[in-house]
């Protein structure tokens, strides 16, 4: 099982579901912004040049939910993700896929206002536009989370990814001392030291 991995990227939720599988693993590193993940050798396993990407034998997918996906179906035995029975599994789907589908977009525009484009080409106006956006989208996970510890029942995959991203959210000036209950639930995800080794990977 390898991973391409850059510190501080997307490439955190699939090592530490990995840690968490307790499922050994080799790490191909980069770093953000490296010429080697634009390089046709990579480009030719990722092409969009991206991390992650997660070669398992012949399999490589390059998708972090659907890695994450892919990793509890064919080596959770049941671990990390609600029977498919259970009320829970639909709630497990939706919170697994929220992430790239509802925090990432305004996640991106911060990352590419605030940090990537040089200061002349930056937009306030987009920055204010993301960050009011990023807000609700994480006032809805502010609000499935009461009464809850976790996205779907037990610790998940879900929370691998949407959890990481709620993270990243806040580590990017995303306020979040309205939202406590996503606080509360950053800080829980933040001890667990599957995620602490995939952080310091
Ligand atoms: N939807 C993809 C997004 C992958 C992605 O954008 N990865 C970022 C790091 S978080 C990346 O590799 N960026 C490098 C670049 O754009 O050069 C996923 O969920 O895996």
């Amino acid at each position: 099982m390898k991973v391409y991995y850059a510190p501080n990227t997307r490439a955190v939720r699939t090592v530490w579901l990995l840690n968490e599988l307790g499922m050994e693993h080799e790490l191909v590193r980069f770093k953000l912004g490296d010429k080697a993940m634009r390089a046709p050798e990579y480009l030719a396993i990722n092409p969009n040049g991206r991390v992650p990407t997660l070669e398992d034998g012949d399999v490589r997918i390059s998708e972090s939910t659907a890695i994450a996906q892919y990793l509890v179906a064919r080596y959770g035995k049941g671990r990390l993700v609600p029977e498919v029975t259970s009320p829970e599994f639909p709630v497990y789907l939706q919170w697994l896929h929220y992430a790239e589908g509802m925090i990432m977009p305004p996640v991106n525009t911060l990352v590419v206002e605030t940090i990537l484009l040089p200061p002349e080409r930056r937009s306030e106006a987009n920055v204010d536009r993301a960050r009011k956006l990023l807000i609700r989208t994480l006032t809805a996970v502010e609000a499935h989370l009461q009464g809850r510890e976790y996205l779907a029942g037990e610790f998940s995959a879900a929370d691998t990814v949407t959890g990481h991203a709620c993270i990243v959210a806040s580590r990017l000036g995303a306020d979040l001392s309205a939202l406590p209950n996503t606080a509360a639930y950053t800080q829980r995800l933040l001890a667990r030291p599957a995620l602490q080794s995939a952080w310091d990977a």
